[in-house]
């Protein structure tokens, strides 16, 4: 357990009771603070009490008496109106923190590696993890990417905290200055709760504050705001930078051109690895990742060659692009964690011959945005609410199935993925929607596509022990620059 002894003795309120704020709380109380725990829903509150977190109504609480407020990072404190706890807070002069602020203040000797950026920090924090465990280093993974922070192991001064960063996170996490700091890309994200664009660059690049020599920045320059960034920091000079690309020169940089990862840090180019022969890493999207993983990993000491060797045994993350077993030559891709259309593109552009599960609870701009990535869409299977949504925006432009459940989706695909005689089907469940018109998440959704796709009768073989089988597509680029 993490000891908060900071907070000792002292009330300290937290708001929202939910998997961080729990862990939170209970650390906190176990550490000896005189926790005031809180959330709007009932439910929340019994699962804290019979966890003996002392409730306090923060809606009427003196906060003369109280100098901490641990907010979930979800509930809003500035945009786009703070919630009026944190409002009464912040009136009060009370500090708003987040967990991951507790555990900056409670491990300060420790080493921290703090990953952020629009897309790809999961991934990137968990190629950054494995990297380590597996050269021997003593790393706890944790933060936006689903372990809360006060759940992590206490470390020593020469071990390493790997956190996945979200912008509500980085904005309430006032005094951590990381070792290694990285920003992987900026698009439009969550603008409602930083009051726009402006709001949001700011709360990412705050993930580089303070850092001094030889503290490293390693940042992504394929997109124009952090490209913007780039520039600022190299100009003020303050700490290592190291820029990486997913798909452009990047000179003294770490960067993927036609899959294959360059390193130019030490004032030549050496080739890395060939990422096409990495299945758990499909798409440009994910050599940035890597770039990123190799760049950091790289600075905190780690070989080339093992690195190298790190990336090839990278297993992949649940969900996403999960590539989950091969049936009589169809693969099958779980990637149900695409509940936006941004993510859907990304897998679109991976694979040829693609039978396509699309469909749930649709977003705003319905499928719009994939418009320009259906062209290796052999045939979509419509599940979920937004089936007829959908067909209608498909207009015939693509063959389709009105299939309604997943489970009648995925025999459908895979019998016709078969008789179609394509070369390397792919199967792809890769709604575009939330999952919450017929699953409890997207979690729930994955797992049971994945049992569906266990269950087929076929000859099933293992994508990694047969990967010439495995259909990922090279993405011809043209070779780019950046100074
Ligand atoms: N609540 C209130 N009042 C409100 C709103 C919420 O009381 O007005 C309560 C809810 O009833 C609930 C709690 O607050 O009990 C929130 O619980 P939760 O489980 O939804 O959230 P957390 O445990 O705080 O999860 C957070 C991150 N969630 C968000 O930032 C929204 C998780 O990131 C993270 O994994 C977890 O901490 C551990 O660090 C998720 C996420 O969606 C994956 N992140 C966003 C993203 O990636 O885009 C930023």
């Amino acid at each position: 357990m993490i000891d908060v002894f900071a907070f000792n003795g002292y009330p300290v309120a937290v708001l929202g009771l939910g998997r961080s704020g729990l862990s939170a709380a209970k650390a906190l109380h176990e550490s000896g603070a005189e926790v005031w725990g809180w959330d709007d829903n009932e439910a929340s509150r019994k699962i804290a009490a019979g966890m003996d977190i002392p409730l306090v109504d923060l809606n009427i609480c003196d906060w003369s008496q109280c100098t901490t407020l641990v907010l979930s990072p979800g509930i809003p404190h500035t945009y786009p109106v703070p919630h009026p706890i944190a409002a009464a807070a912040r009136e009060a002069k009370v500090e708003i923190i987040c967990d991951i602020e507790l555990l900056a203040r409670s491990q300060r000797l420790s080493n921290y590696i703090g990953i952020t950026g629009t897309n790809g920090k999961s991934t990137t924090t968990a190629l950054i993890g494995h990297i380590l465990l597996i050269t021997g280093k003593q790393a706890e993974i944790g933060g936006n990417f689903g372990i809360p922070a006060m759940d992590l192991e206490p470390l020593s001064e020469t071990d390493l905290y790997v956190l996945e960063m979200s912008s509500y996170q980085l904005e309430l996490t006032v005094s951590l200055t990381y070792d290694f700091a990285v920003l992987l890309n900026i698009s439009a994200d969550h603008l409602e709760r930083h009051g726009g664009m402006d709001g949001y660059i700011k709360a990412k690049k705050s993930v580089f504050h303070r850092q001094t020599y030889p503290r490293t920045a390693v940042i992504g320059v394929d997109d124009p705001f952090c490209e913007e960034i780039y520039v600022d920091l190299k100009a003020v000079d303050d700490q290592a930078i190291i820029p990486i690309s997913g798909s452009k020169r990047v000179h003294g940089g770490v960067y993927v051109i036609d899959g294959v990862l360059i390193d130019d840090t030490e004032g030549q180019e050496t080739t890395v690895v060939d990422l096409n022969t990495i299945l758990s890493l499909p798409g440009v999207h994910n050599w940035q990742n890597a770039a990123a993983a190799y760049a950091t990993t790289k600075a905190i000491g780690v070989q080339p060659h093992a690195i190298m060797a790190c990336l090839q045994s990278y297993p992949g993350l649940v969900h996403r692009q999960e590539v989950v077993e091969i049936v009589d030559g169809v693969v099958f891709v779980n990637d149900s964690k695409a509940t936006n259309t941004n993510a859907t593109a990304k897998a679109l552009v991976c694979y040829e011959n693609i039978y396509w599960i699309v469909g749930g609870r649709s977003k705003e701009g319905g499928l719009e945005e994939l418009s320009d990535h259906l062209s290796d869409v052999c045939h979509a299977f419509l599940i979920g609410e937004s089936a007829l949504e959908f067909s209608a925006f498909f207009d015939g432009n693509i063959l389709t199935t009105m299939a309604g459940d997943l489970e009648t989706a995925v025999g459908k695909a895979y019998q016709m993925a078969k008789q179609e005689g394509v070369s390397k089907p792919v199967v792809l469940l890769s709604p575009a929607c939330a999952s919450f018109d017929q699953f409890a998440s997207f979690e729930a959704r994955g797992d049971a596509f994945k049992k569906i796709v266990e269950a087929l009768t076929g000859i099933h073989q293992d994508p990694f022990e047969e990967p010439n089988l495995f259909p990922i597509k090279r993405v011809p680029q043209s070779i780019g620059e950046c100074a």
